[in-house]
């Protein structure tokens, strides 16, 4: 008997986490139908194929989610079994700048997934990408599902928005589930973010391609760091799981910026020496200042510390994180240096 594949949505393809879980689910019992906004968007998942990912079983729907009368035409043209909506506007800083942008691509995109969901195909399960920042204000330590949520953005707002949407929407029996990953990264992280940012600066000065400074915010902000593709397999674990709930996703281990700068240097051999505070602190290498502290990356508010308990995951979903910190920077760095040799 011929094997059926089941479809699922992926939403926000193009971007880390969307075009490593393309990958994940095509290889597995999965057709992807891949939402994209436009063809650009592909370099990822050309990146990915040459380590070795494929991407079998994909067809690509171009359209944006916060496009309700898009989002219905997919659940009236395909016959759908769970959507990931991965598609988000992520940057925690510049959501400072474009609040309303920021809340209408996060909070309506899965306003109108889950209409859909509702209006069309009720028994569709659904994977919301939640986050870490919605324990915004906390005063450190370990967090799980219990803890306060506290926004400390106009990003963490949005997410908190479509976090209290997704548990609506379980309440009304909908198969509706909030991944609440803490950050996670790896070579095709957006140069946005602060470890691509350092990856791909640290493989410019090794190759002796940058005489220039890498300028960075507040070195002082602790994440608890994974990497995306050990993050997707969660999201699918909890989709695949019998019952939806919401679940940390998350190492259980914190590091500063600072942390990942002189890992990333010491991954090559170089020694970064730190000295004087706040925005007179700079990074030197043989008393020459690689890094120094720019006040243009500070965040109107910072979230000081992120520390994740994943314990619920790892009872239930059998979920476990594979890559350690240091293999995540040797990763990143070691394929920026590749990428930029090619
Ligand atoms: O910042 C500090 C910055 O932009 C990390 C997103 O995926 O994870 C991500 O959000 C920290 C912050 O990520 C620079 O102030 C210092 O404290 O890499 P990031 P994020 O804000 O933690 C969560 C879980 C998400 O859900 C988000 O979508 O690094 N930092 N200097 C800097 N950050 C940036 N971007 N650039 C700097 O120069």
């Amino acid at each position: 008997m011929r094997h059926l594949r089941k479809n699922a949505l992926v939403t926000g393809f193009g971007g880390q986490d969307a075009t490593y879980l393309a990958s994940w689910l095509g290889d597995n019992d999965y057709n992807v139908l891949a939402v994209a906004r436009s063809a650009r968007t592909f370099s990822n998942m050309q990146y990915l194929e040459t380590r070795g990912f494929s991407f079998k079983n994909l067809t690509v729907i171009y359209g944006d989610v916060t496009d309700a009368n898009f989002i219905y035409d997919v659940f009236k043209s395909y016959d759908i079994h769970s959507v990931y909506n991965l598609a988000a506007q992520s940057h925690v800083g510049f959501s400072f700048e474009n609040p309303v942008h920021t809340m209408n691509v996060n909070y309506a995109g899965a306003a109108n997934i889950i209409n859909a969901i509702r209006m069309f195909q009720p028994s569709v399960r659904l994977y919301q990408a939640g986050t870490s920042e919605l324990f915004g204000y906390n005063h450190g330590g370990l967090l799980d599902e219990s803890a306060v949520l506290a926004p400390r953005s106009p990003y963490a707002i949005s997410k908190l928005a479509a976090h209290w949407a997704i548990r609506n929407a379980r309440h009304e029996g909908i198969f509706a589930c909030n991944g609440i990953l803490f950050n996670h990264e790896s070579p095709i992280r957006g140069p946005e973010f602060v470890t691509r940012k350092i990856s791909r600066f640290v493989a410019k000065y090794a190759r002796g391609l940058s005489d220039e400074t890498l300028r960075l915010g507040n070195l002082d902000a602790r994440r608890d760091w994974g990497h995306a593709y050990d993050y997707v397999k969660a999201m699918v674990k909890m989709m695949e799981h019998g019952k939806p709930d919401d679940y940390v996703i998350a190492s259980g281990e914190s590091h500063s910026v600072r942390d990942f700068v002189i890992k990333a240097f010491d991954f090559l051999g170089f020694d970064v020496k730190f000295s004087g505070e706040g925005e007179n602190e700079t990074g030197s290498i043989n008393g020459r200042a690689v890094v120094c502290v720019d006040p243009k990356f500070y965040r109107p508010n910072d979230v000081n510390c992120l520390t994740g308990d994943a314990s619920k995951a790892k009872t239930i979903l059998g979920w476990q994180p594979s890559v350690s910190f240091d293999q995540l920077v040797s990763d990143m760095v070691r394929s920026d240096i590749v990428r930029l040799k090619s």
